[in-house]
């Protein structure tokens, strides 16, 4: 039987690209996200290279969704050797004194809440079998705090934390726990970030090469493609004119 992974975040950037490189690499594949449409339509693409996909439409914050997804899961989906838990997003680059509560809120119930949410309900059976592999997406941002990050580099400051609590709870099996954190990558995140102005988005990448979702989806790949005893606690993946999360050279135009 194939391996399965699961991806939360499949309908854009990092998660999308995961979702190809583990189908490509020969991995079934549960696509989730909340815009149905989006995942139908990567279903299709998908399945076209010959491996089974099954889309699962839901919130992670809704955790009585995220609950049903996974106990409805059929018998031949159950057992999920990689779960990526990459949904998340930013929202804001305001001052913490001036921030919203709503941004707030949305960024901890997302990147936090919700990529727990997930571990929980999906790592027991790894432990029962003895085998699996969590990936969380972490960021550059966990760090250190930047100007304005404030509270998202805060959640991903919990990520890192909250992947390396759940590798010393899980030292005794054979399951492994990575966290991979990209710096600058080039998706729909700072259109989102931006409450939907692409113009200030698009400035975000201005002067830079950014990495792109398929350069991250490879370094996953590796992490989950190591041999059996070798576990990639963390990576750090930055453009090469990045160097933190706050120092990035940009080219200015002649
Ligand atoms: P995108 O905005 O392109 O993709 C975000 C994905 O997360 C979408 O598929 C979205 O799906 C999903 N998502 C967001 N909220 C929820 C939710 N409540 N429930 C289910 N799915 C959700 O951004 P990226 O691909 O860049 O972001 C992916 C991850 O990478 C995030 O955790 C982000 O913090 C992290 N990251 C990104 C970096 C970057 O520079 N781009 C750098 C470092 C880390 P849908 O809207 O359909 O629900
Ligand atoms: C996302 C990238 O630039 O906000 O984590 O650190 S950045």
């Amino acid at each position: 039987m194939k391996k399965i992974a699961l991806i939360t975040g499949a309908t854009s950037g990092i998660g999308k690209a995961c979702a190809r490189k583990f189908a490509q690499g020969g991995y079934d594949v549960i696509i989730t996200g909340r815009r149905a449409q989006l995942l139908a339509d990567l279903k299709k693409e998908l399945e076209a290279i010959g491996v089974r996909v099954l889309a699962l439409a839901f919130d992670v914050c809704n955790r009585k969704a995220a609950t049903a997804a996974i106990k409805s899961l059929p018998l031949e989906w159950q057992q999920i050797d990689v779960l990526i838990n990459n949904a998340g997003l930013a929202l804001g680059l305001e001052p913490e004194y001036e921030g919203s509560f709503e941004d707030w809120d949305m960024m901890i119930d997302t990147n936090i809440k919700g990529l727990l949410t997930m571990t929980r309900l999906v790592v027991p059976r790894m432990v029962a079998r003895d085998s699996g592999h969590i990936i969380n997406i972490g960021s550059v941002a966990g760090d250190a705090a930047y100007a304005g990050g404030n509270v998202y580099c805060g959640t991903k400051a919990a990520v890192k934390a909250i992947t390396d609590g759940l590798r010393i709870d899980l030292a005794h099996t054979a399951v492994r726990v990575t966290n991979v954190k990209p710096g600058l990558v080039e998706t729909n995140f700072s259109n989102v970030r931006f409450h939907g102005d692409d113009a200030r988005a698009d400035k975000v990448y201005e002067g830079v090469k950014p990495l792109t979702g398929a350069d991250i989806a490879d370094v996953v790949f590796y992490a989950a493609s190591a041999p059996a005893h070798v576990q990639i606690a963390e990576v750090l993946v930055l453009a090469t004119h990045q160097a933190s999360g706050s120092v990035l050279h940009r080219e200015t135009k002649k």
